[in-house]
């Protein structure tokens, strides 16, 4: 008896290319090691997808992060990019230090609520204040996720954790802090609205100042319950999305004021300075990269440096 085996028909897709002519998977990073549901994961997507799309060489990307769960997802997206993994809350410093030394890069940094506004708060404070020029992302999810839920600074007064005991303290607004510290380009997301985050993104990689992202980004192992304001459900239920952002920053701040009176959690571009005036130009700095700079300019000579000792005796 013959038996005829019937081979079935391999459909080939054609992978979409960008102006680079790579592919999506160019922009993959290693499997995520995050619990399935986790908001950090749909943002890793939104970011591969956001450099797919600008079409950014992926060796002039440099991915920084701090430490917690949402820091370890640069491992998950872009795995041609440079990377450093700082310790705890002092990402910002060596994000200062990599953009001081070559300012031509795109640096996009991971940070969580923890990460940023507990342990790094100063650090990140002053990162905006020198406005280096990197997209700048917190996914907040209003817990140290990684060390199983302490409620951290972003965390609504009121809000319950899992267990049902309340927050006591006033939550830190990150979005408002970043306008008064000086960040140019000012934006609130939700992981679940790709639709909305991928376009930010894209903006915010092409601005040449410290652009910052805030984007709710709910844990669903420890804050994703009823009685919390981090869920799925409730960012979902009080989203007020802004298609303009303010051009003054305490027109914002008001606005910003206002929508939390009211119950709502503000998200899209809410402030934007178009011309910042970066720290290179504040600085008067050379905007050659370190390495580029021969030895013969950036050393002074032993002559020179005697007359400038012996003029500070
Ligand atoms: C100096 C130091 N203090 C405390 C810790 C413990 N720790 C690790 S991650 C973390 C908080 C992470 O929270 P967050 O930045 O919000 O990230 P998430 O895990 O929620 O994404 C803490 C307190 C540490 N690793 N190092
Ligand atoms: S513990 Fe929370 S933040 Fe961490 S991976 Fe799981 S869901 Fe995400
Ligand atoms: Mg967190």
């Amino acid at each position: 008896m013959v038996y005829s085996i019937k081979i079935p028909k391999i459909k080939k897709t054609v992978q979409e290319r960008n102006a680079l002519g790579l592919s999506f998977d160019s922009y993959r990073g290693v499997p995520s090691t995050l619990c399935g549901g986790c908001g950090h994961d749909a943002i890793s997507t939104a970011i591969m997808q956001a450099c797919f799309e600008l079409a950014i060489p992926p060796h002039e990307l440099v991915k920084l992060s701090g430490i917690g769960c949402s820091s370890k997802t640069p491992a998950y997206f872009v795995s041609g990019a440079h990377a450093f993994n700082a310790v705890h809350g002092r990402m910002p410093a060596i994000a200062t230090g990599a953009y001081a030394a070559h300012p031509g890069l795109y640096y996009f940094a991971v940070s969580g609520d923890g990460d940023t506004a507990n342990i790094g708060l100063g650090a990140f404070i002053h990162a905006m204040k020198r406005q280096i020029r990197v997209c700048y992302l917190v996914e907040n999810n209003g817990v140290f996720g990684l060390t199983k839920g302490q409620f951290s600074t972003t965390s609504d007064k009121g809000t319950r954790d899992k267990r049902g005991r309340s927050y006591a303290v006033e939550a830190m607004d990150i979005v408002a802090l970043a306008i008064q510290s000086g960040a140019s380009y000012v934006a609130r997301g939700f992981s679940a609205n790709k639709p909305q985050l991928v376009p930010l993104l894209k903006d915010g990689l092409k601005h040449k100042g410290f652009a910052f992202f805030d984007v709710l980004s709910p844990c669903v192992s420890f804050n994703n319950h009823e009685g919390t304001t981090k869920s799925y459900a409730f960012v979902r239920d009080h989203e007020q999305p802004l298609d303009k952002p303010f051009t003054d920053k305490w027109e914002a701040l008001q606005f910003l004021q206002e929508a939390r009176e009211n119950g709502k959690i503000v998200t899209g571009c809410i402030y934007c300075d178009r011309d910042p005036t970066s720290w290179h130009e504040m600085e008067h700095t050379d905007e050659r990269p370190l390495r580029e700079i021969p030895w013969s300019e950036l050393c002074p000579g032993a002559d020179l440096l005697t007359q400038i000792n012996q003029s500070l005796r």
